[in-house]
């Protein structure tokens, strides 16, 4: 997809604060971080949404899944952190580039709304 912003940051056409980049997926700091840490893990080929996989991601997202504990781990998120997918406008999706959060580092409300 030619104008999604996050194709343009996994491509490198767009800077970002990176954290982690593999064949498949990439990940990065969130622009606007709602905890000491916060950053997107995403698949660098263009999915709309978690709405928008079947059979075929399977590996993609078990792959995006896993590397949220060794990537928090990295990021010293010891203590824990939250991990959120927003799938659609209902489910507060704003970017239509699918994406998980990885929040943490401070304590965080068990109310996640
Ligand atoms: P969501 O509401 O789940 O669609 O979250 C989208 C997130 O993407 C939001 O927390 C801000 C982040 N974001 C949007 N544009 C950019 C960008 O250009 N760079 C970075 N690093 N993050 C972005």
């Amino acid at each position: 997809m030619t104008d999604c912003i996050f194709c343009k940051l996994a491509a490198g056409e767009l800077p970002t604060n990176k954290v982690y980049e593999d064949d498949e997926v990439f990940a990065f700091h969130d622009i606007h971080p709602v905890a000491p840490v916060h950053f997107l893990i995403i698949p660098k080929r263009h999915v709309d949404s978690l709405a928008h996989t079947d059979d075929s991601h399977q590996a993609l997202l078990g792959r995006m899944l896993l590397l949220a504990p060794r990537l928090a781990a990295q990021l010293g998120l010891e203590q824990g952190f939250r991990t959120i997918i927003n799938t659609g406008h209902g489910g507060g999706q704003t970017f239509f580039h699918l994406h998980l959060h990885v929040i943490g580092g401070a304590p965080l409300s068990p109310n996640i709304v």
